[in-house]
């Protein structure tokens, strides 16, 4: 059985959720607000599910609740530097977002490193947050040692998420936001507790070989997409967002996490790019052409990635956010217990 919330509703519950487990209000509204627009955008992967592992990592004190994020005064020009003092990702983010976006319409480019945090969220609120200024936008971060290499049988590699977002006048944004293995660490997860099989090709077990058992899966290492090419973009990941920024890869943050069970913490690397600086002098309209673009690739009858999540975002609004009877029930359960 479902029952529905609206998605005001649903982030002030997970605000106090927070509030309750000792967060400030700095952590609390960042992650509130995020896991709202995942559920509400159907993306159960990094919604309500993620509360409990969340409080979990709070607990075991791998993260800080009450860490206040600050902007590096010392990095100028088109490098924004905000540390994010052991917290979440999310509320440092926030915190860089106009100075990213006021350095990326200076330079025409800019990019925000974000250190000393722990990313457990979606990438695309972080997209949509810069196209909305109608700055293309690309962000990626690691997460811990999950995924072997392509050719390779143990894990090393992250998920590492990569997405991308182009800003459409009067339209959503084109948003991509993927894992860069065959498919987030998460719907292994979601897939283990309804005691479903794994799709072929999602991962292999401890001793190498094919599984479409989640536990068998969790416990060995998931694959990379696209083969060698996941495997090559992911490692781009770990030297851009991890080697580059000067924090750490995936194999170093399991090692300093000592466990797969809560969230790790390292840095993430976000560009902004101004499509009309770049265009500049250049024959046509970026936005015009890319529009062409779109709507050839919608004339084949293929969809633009994000149009799901558009369509569930509408539904959410209109009708709001559609919740089982468990995720109700685990929603009452966190706010009695706060983090005893
Ligand atoms: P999916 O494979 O579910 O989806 C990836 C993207 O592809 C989405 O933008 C999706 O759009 C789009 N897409 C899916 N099907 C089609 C299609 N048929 N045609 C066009 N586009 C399509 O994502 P993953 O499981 O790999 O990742 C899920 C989430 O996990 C991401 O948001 C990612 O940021 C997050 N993640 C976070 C990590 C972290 O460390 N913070 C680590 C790993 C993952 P749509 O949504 O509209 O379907
Ligand atoms: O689902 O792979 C995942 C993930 C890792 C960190 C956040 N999400």
């Amino acid at each position: 059985m479902t029952s529905t919330m609206t998605v005001d509703e649903l982030e002030r519950a997970v605000t106090r959720i927070f509030r309750r487990a000792g967060m400030n209000e700095i952590q609390a509204g960042a992650l509130a607000r995020v896991i709202a627009a995942g559920e509400r955008d159907g993306c159960k992967s990094h919604g309500i599910y993620r509360i409990e592992g969340v409080l979990r990592t709070l607990k075991a004190g791998k993260v800080r609740g009450d860490a206040e994020p600050t902007l590096e005064p010392g990095a100028a020009g088109a490098i924004v530097r905000v540390n994010a003092r052991g917290g979440f990702s999310n509320p440092a983010f926030e915190l860089g977002l106009p100075t990213l976006v006021e350095r990326a319409r200076e330079h025409g480019l800019a990019a925000m490193a974000i250190n000393d945090c722990t990313h457990f969220a979606a990438l695309w609120p972080e997209i949509e947050a810069l196209t909305a200024h109608g700055l293309a936008a690309l962000a990626m971060c690691p997460s811990y040692a999950a995924v072997a290499p392509a050719g390779g049988a143990k894990p090393l590699l992250g998920t590492n998420p990569l997405a991308f977002g182009w800003p459409r006048p009067g339209a959503d944004p084109y948003v991509f936001d993927f894992a860069t293995s065959v498919a987030a660490r998460g719907e292994i997860e979601l897939r283990r507790r309804a005691g479903q099989r794994l799709p072929e090709g999602w991962a292999i077990d401890a001793e190498g070989n094919p599984t479409d058992d989640p536990e068998a899966a969790l416990a060995g290492a998931m694959l990379t997409f696209g083969g060698h090419k996941g495997s090559a973009i992911a490692t781009m990941i770990e030297l851009l967002a991890g080697v580059m920024i000067g924090d750490l890869t995936s194999p170093e943050a399991l090692e300093a996490l000592g466990t797969t069970t809560l969230a790790p913490a390292h840095g993430e690397l976000i560009l902004a790019l101004s499509p009309e600086a770049f265009a500049a002098g250049r024959p046509g309209d970026p936005f015009a052409r890319a529009e062409a673009l779109f709507a050839a690739i919608k004339a084949q009858g293929a969809r633009l990635p994000s149009e799901r999540r558009y369509a569930a975002r509408a539904r959410a609004l209109a009708e709001g956010v559609a919740l089982s009877a468990d995720e109700r029930a685990a929603l009452g359960r966190f706010e009695e217990l706060g983090l005893d």
